[in-house]
Parts: structure tokens; C-alpha cells; sequence
């Protein structure tokens, strides 16, 4: 019996010493202390021992058990401190490690292109002003001199909010809004930067994109200081060799009217793919305000004159950084708007 005493006893010590784990050692106190446990087995079978000798095996074993009692604690403490080193090694913040570096973003490649445009015409006197998105009938059409019967103000074209509020079309009511507001003052000399809304989907046509329109109303406002203007507009957006080609068009609001076209940029006007062989490209719109659309903005035609133009900010963008898919835009693309940094 003392025998197999003394062989639990090196036995037990040595599987606590080898627990790795508070587990592991929870589940060996159970096979040596438990109910069932080896000790507990010992103890039960003192029956069997010579009278004599049971009360010493009696105190010995009760003696180990205390022993062991003791040793299951002071392993517990070592694995638990352990456990706690672990956890703070883990969880240490090494402050010698390089930073993470800050993953700051850019100017979007068409608000490069509006801030561009808009520096030309501050620098030539213009001032910016702004509308909402969402305009009246009367802004975005009555206004402008553009009739029931015209194709923009069918819903195949426009996007409606209700039979009498739509999302622009155009700056232009910007325009409107603004001479209404300074009449009779005189000069009017602004740019409308803006998103515009048209039915329009493809890889030219975005349902959303930005236009810039501009507009001068003044006394002897002519046709000449458009063109000039047009002309020192082209040279410092693309150049200073740049020419630019008036052809005659149409616009409700403005009479006369013309497109602009500038010398290809990529070919310089010889004739290649982008330009279709004709070396010029069409940038934008423009002419004198109509006579109705002075009126109805409080000056008189017969007194102020004005001229207007308008432009797409994604075509100037995609003719300047030679883009062909205007989606790229609003794609959110990494890959695509890091290129513009
Ligand atoms: C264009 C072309 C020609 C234009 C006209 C006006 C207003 F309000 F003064 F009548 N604003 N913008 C205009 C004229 C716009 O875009 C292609």
C-alpha cells in the first residue's frame, strides 16, 4: 500500500508538472482528486489494510492529498500568469513598427478640368453662381424661349419630379435666376457650373453630367466679344495655337447661334480618328441671348445686349485626357482616377 503510495505520488507530481493548459489540468486533478480519482480510490480501499497500519497509510495519504492540493495550485498560478502573458504579447502595440500610410484621395479628373475653366473665366471678370438641381418648368423652359412642342420637355427626354418640377436640363436657369435677381444692374458677367439630368445613356451620354454655361449682358455686347472671349478661352484650355471655328446652329434662347469647334488636339487639325478627318472638334455651344429671354429676366432688349455659351464638362475631360468611355467617370474606379494624380 505505502508502495503504491509513494508510486501516485511521483506520478501525479510529475503529470501536473507536465500540464500545458489550466484544461489539462483541470482534467487531471479530476482523474487524481475527483470522485473517481485515483487517490479517492486509495483511500477507499484502507479496508483492505492491516488495522495496524491503516491509521499511518491513512495519515499519509490524506497528507499527499493535501500536498497535491497544494501543487495543483501553485501550477494553476503558473499556467494562469502564462495565459496573461499571452494575451498582453498579443496585444502589444509595437510603436518602433513604420505607420501605416494614410490613404489620401485627389481632386476628380472633372472637377480638375471645372476648376480649370472656372480660373479663365474669373480671371476674365465672370463671377460663379449656382442653382438647385431640381427646377421649375418656368426656369428651364418657359423662360429660356424653348415652346410646348419642343422634344426636351417630353418625358422621353427629361426627368420629371411632377408634371410642373423636373431635374435641369441645363445651367441655363441658373442664368435666368441670377439676371432676375441683378436687373437692372448692369454688367452680368457669370459662369453656372452644375450637374444637368438628361434621358441619355451610352458610352458619350451619362443620364448625369456637368455643364458650364456662361453668360455676359451688358451695353453693346457683341458678337465679336463672344468670339473673342471663346477664342482666349480655347488657347488657355488647350493651348495657345488653338483656333476656333464658329458654324451656324440653333438654340431657342439664343439668336444668333453657332457651335464652336477647336483645332483637333491630337492632330493639330491635319486629320486623324478623333476628329473624323475634319481636324476639328465641337467644345460647345453658344450665342447672343435671345431678345424674350432678356425680357423675361427684367432688362430690355432694346437697351442691354448679351451673349451665351455653354459647355459638357466630360467631353472637354475626355478630349483633354483622350478618355473614351465617359462611365469611367462615375465608375468609382481606383485604377482609373489614380491616373489624374
Ligand atoms: C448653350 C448654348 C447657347 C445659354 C443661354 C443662356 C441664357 F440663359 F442666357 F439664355 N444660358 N446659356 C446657352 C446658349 C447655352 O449651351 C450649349
Amino acid at each position: 500500500m505505502l508502495e503504491k503510495l509513494k508510486e501516485l505520488e511521483s506520478a501525479a507530481k510529475d503529470k501536473i508538472e507536465a500540464a500545458n493548459s489550466l484544461e489539462e489540468l483541470k482534467e487531471i486533478r479530476v482523474k487524481i482528486l475527483g470522485k473517481k480519482g485515483a487517490l479517492t480510490g486509495l483511500l477507499r480501499s484502507l479496508g483492505d489494510v492491516d488495522p495496524e497500519e491503516r491509521p499511518v497509510i491513512g495519515k499519509k495519504a490524506n497528507v499527499l492529498r493535501e500536498e497535491l492540493e497544494e501543487f495543483f495550485k501553485l501550477r494553476e498560478q503558473i499556467l494562469r500568469d502564462a495565459e496573461k502573458e499571452g494575451q498582453w504579447e498579443k496585444e502589444r502595440i509595437d510603436v518602433t513598427l513604420p505607420g501605416q500610410p494614410e490613404q489620401i484621395g485627389q481632386i476628380h479628373p472633372l472637377n480638375m478640368i471645372l476648376n480649370e475653366i472656372r480660373e479663365i473665366f474669373v480671371g476674365l471678370g465672370f463671377q460663379v453662381a449656382y442653382g438647385p438641381d431640381i427646377e421649375s418648368d418656368f426656369y428651364n423652359f418657359e423662360a429660356l424661349n424653348i415652346p410646348a412642342e419642343h422634344p426636351a420637355r417630353d418625358m422621353q427626354d427629361s426627368f420629371y419630379i411632377t408634371e410642373q418640377f423636373l431635374l435641369r436640363t441645363h445651367t441655363s436657369p441658373v442664368q435666368i435666376r441670377t439676371m432676375k435677381k441683378m436687373a437692372p444692374q448692369l454688367p452680368v458677367r457669370i459662369i453656372a457650373p452644375g450637374k444637368v439630368f438628361r434621358r441619355d445613356d451610352d458610352a458619350t451620354h451619362s443620364p448625369m453630367f456637368h455643364q458650364v454655361e456662361g453668360l455676359a449682358v451688358d451695353e453693346n455686347i457683341s458678337f465679336a466679344d463672344l468670339k473673342g472671349t471663346l477664342l482666349l478661352f480655347a488657347r488657355e484650355m488647350f493651348g495657345p495655337d488653338q483656333k476656333i471655328r464658329l458654324r451656324p446652329s440653333f438654340f431657342p434662347f439664343t439668336e444668333p447661334s453657332a457651335e464652336v469647334d477647336i483645332s483637333c488636339i491630337m492632330c493639330s487639325g491635319e486629320g486623324c480618328r478623333v476628329c473624323s478627318n475634319t481636324g476639328w472638334l465641337e467644345i460647345l455651344g453658344c450665342g447672343m441671348v435671345h431678345p424674350r429671354v432678356l425680357e423675361v429676366s427684367g432688362y430690355n432688349p432694346r437697351e442691354v445686349t448679351g451673349f451665351a455659351f455653354g459647355m459638357g464638362v466630360e467631353r472637354i475631360a475626355m478630349l483633354k485626357y483622350g478618355i473614351g468611355d465617359l462611365r469611367l467617370f462615375f465608375s468609382n474606379d481606383l485604377r482609373f482616377l489614380k491616373q489624374f494624380g
